[in-house]
């Protein structure tokens, strides 16, 4: 009797080099936007009590401050707005966003950008931006949060 059995058959090896060719592309892409064209990433920057957001954290007082030569913005995303309600930058000087909410969980998606982190409660989103273009940019919540979702929207003003 002929024995047909092999271990890798050829197109088994054909779709697992398919495979594995497609993951490398996916690396090389995503490193490649990250490095080069200024993809934003968010990332957790701690936890926070909800309780004192509002009252003796750092965000109790919503702000914008320009520290060295950049500028921090302490922002409170809650239902259903952001505070400062707007944000005053100029253009071409990194923002560092530092981001919480005092409910519920919220977005933050600034519109003409790729910022669109989530805002959850209890954790701090941290995030660096460069606007290279000035204007007035929206801020949407893409995160459901409640009956005044639909009219949940924030302000950036890059000036020149
Ligand atoms: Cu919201």
């Amino acid at each position: 009797m002929q024995d047909n059995h092999k271990v890798v058959e050829a197109y088994e090896r054909g779709w697992l080099i398919f495979g594995l060719a497609m993951i490398l592309v996916f690396i090389v892409i995503i490193s490649y936007t990250v490095l080069n064209r200024g993809e934003t990433i968010s990332r957790g920057a701690g936890q926070i009590d909800v309780a004192t957001v509002r009252t003796t954290s750092p965000f109790a007082n919503p702000r914008v401050e320009q520290v060295g030569g950049e500028y921090v913005a302490y922002v409170q995303a809650f239902a259903f707005g952001y505070l400062p309600a707007e944000i005053k930058v100029k253009k071409g000087i990194k923002v560092t966003f530092y981001i919480t909410s005092p409910d519920v969980q919220h977005g933050f998606y600034v519109e003409g950008t790729n910022i669109n982190p989530q805002i959850i409660p209890g954790e701090v989103t941290k995030l660096e931006y460069v606007f290279k273009k000035a204007g007035t940019y929206r801020i949407v919540c893409n995160e459901y949060c409640g009956i005044g979702h639909a009219q949940m929207f924030g302000k950036i003003v890059v000036e020149e």
